[in-house]
């Protein structure tokens, strides 16, 4: 019997140990995985003597963490380009929603969608990330804004982790939008989530967080507060959408809660950052959304980073504010418009992205123990990935120290 089932040799491995520096990298690295976990890991010269049942060289090719998208919109029916052409040619997006466009028009296509529809669209998305080296994704559902299309939006999410090998974690965002059978009756919209969306989704084991969008023009503190509070009593992890468009408070009501992570975060003060450190609470970053709504005020990055409050970074692909389903490109744009270097870019979409998802134990970096969730390349350096702007890399993945059995 073999002590191991795949043994990887002559890599170069950027680990993205945290507190190491260069990427954490080993320059003549070797990775051992049994169990589908990394046994051994540390450069080659080092390898201790024992029998691997199949060794591979990679002839100095480069093995990061599998890319991780902690935060998206995948699942929606229909698409909204006309809009935003709208939007260009001068109409306001309080217009457009006036008229029934906007998020509603994204209600009203993903109730229409059958599963199958809603399946084949998500696919083309998760397909571009899974050719970018991504391998455990988070999708929202918040289109439905009913009982049966937040279930069949999860539904479909869930159904969508049985392609690439990915692994797909699911968020119950019911409190997106007010529906239009709730017009001006934001708080009873709320009492249907707690009485009957949000324990239903929990007893079908559909979600595994619950998600709000804390804003002005949506649900405010004492809504999410209630909204947290339940989702408490069935043991589900939370996290916010917050201070994207305003400062509310969102940050400081995500630390209260113990939140995995708080989004956006365009306006959050000084306080809503040190909130953030004090509950260990991760910051996603989503420069997707600051483009295509033409934002100006940038996240407070030099605060996050001095305080160490984790920066995960994300695509938030979704119809309306962020139509992006690249996570290299969210890299790049997180690189130009926020200041980040490409080292935070790449651990922001590895380390940081699984923290802020709850999974930091289990993935995110390459260290013994952890998930054999290996991307590689075939890249001269990883900050490559924060670099180019189209024909973005590609990676062959390895989920779980398995090859994917299809081609994405
Ligand atoms: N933040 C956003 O930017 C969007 N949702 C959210 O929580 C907008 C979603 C949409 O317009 O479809
Ligand atoms: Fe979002």
């Amino acid at each position: 019997m073999a002590d191991w089932e795949l043994l990887l040799t002559d890599a170069r491995i950027a680990t993205m140990r945290p507190g190491a520096p260069d990427y954490g990298t080993i320059d003549t690295g070797a990775i051992a995985i049994a169990g589908g976990r990394i046994d051994w890991i540390g450069p080659t010269a080092d390898l201790p003597d024992r029998a691997a049942a199949e060794t591979r060289s990679l002839a100095g090719r480069w093995l990061t963490p599998a890319l991780i998208d902690c935060h998206t919109h995948l699942v929606f029916g229909g698409q909204r380009a006309e809009e935003y052409e709208r939007r260009l040619n001068g109409a306001s997006y309080e217009d457009i929603a006036a008229e029934g466009g906007g998020i509603l028009s994204t209600v009203m296509a993903t109730r229409a969608a059958s599963d199958e529809q809603l399946h084949a669209d998500a696919l083309t998305r998760l397909r571009t990330l899974a050719r970018e080296g991504v391998a455990t994704v988070e999708i929202k559902s918040g289109y439905g804004l009913d009982l049966d299309t937040e279930l069949k939006m999860l539904r479909v999410a869930r159904r969508l982790g049985d392609h690439f090998g990915m692994s797909v974690r699911t968020t119950l965002l019911a409190a997106h939008a007010v529906p239009p059978e709730f017009a001006g009756d934001a708080d009873g919209y709320v009492d249907l989530i707690i009485d009957e969306i949000l324990p239903a989704a929990a007893r079908q084991g559909l979600a595994d967080a619950v998600d709000a969008y804390c804003e002005s023009i949506a649900f405010d503190t004492g809504q999410v507060e209630r909204l947290f509070a339940r989702a408490r009593e069935f043991d589900l992890s939370v996290k916010l959408h917050a201070d994207q468009l305003s400062d509310g408070g969102g940050a400081e009501l995500a630390a209260r809660f113990g939140a995995l992570s708080a989004d956006h975060l365009e306006y959050t003060s000084a306080d809503g950052v040190r909130a953030l450190a004090e509950s260990g609470t991760a910051a996603v970053l989503l420069p997707g959304a600051y483009l295509t709504l033409n934002e100006t005020q940038q996240p407070p990055v030099a605060a996050l980073r001095g305080s160490g409050v984790p920066i995960a970074l994300a695509t938030d692909c979704n119809p309306g504010t962020s139509p992006l389903s690249s996570i290299h490109i969210a890299m790049g744009l997180a690189s130009r418009l926020f200041g980040m270097t490409p080292e935070e870019c790449l651990a922001g979409v590895t380390r940081e992205a699984a923290r802020a998802l709850g999974l930091g134990h289990d993935r995110g970096t390459l260290e013994a123990g952890k998930r054999a969730d290996l991307a590689i390349w075939d890249f001269g350096h990883p900050r490559e990935l924060a670099y180019w702007l189209g024909a973005q890399p590609r990676a062959d993945l390895l989920v779980a120290g398995r090859s994917l059995s299809s081609d994405p």
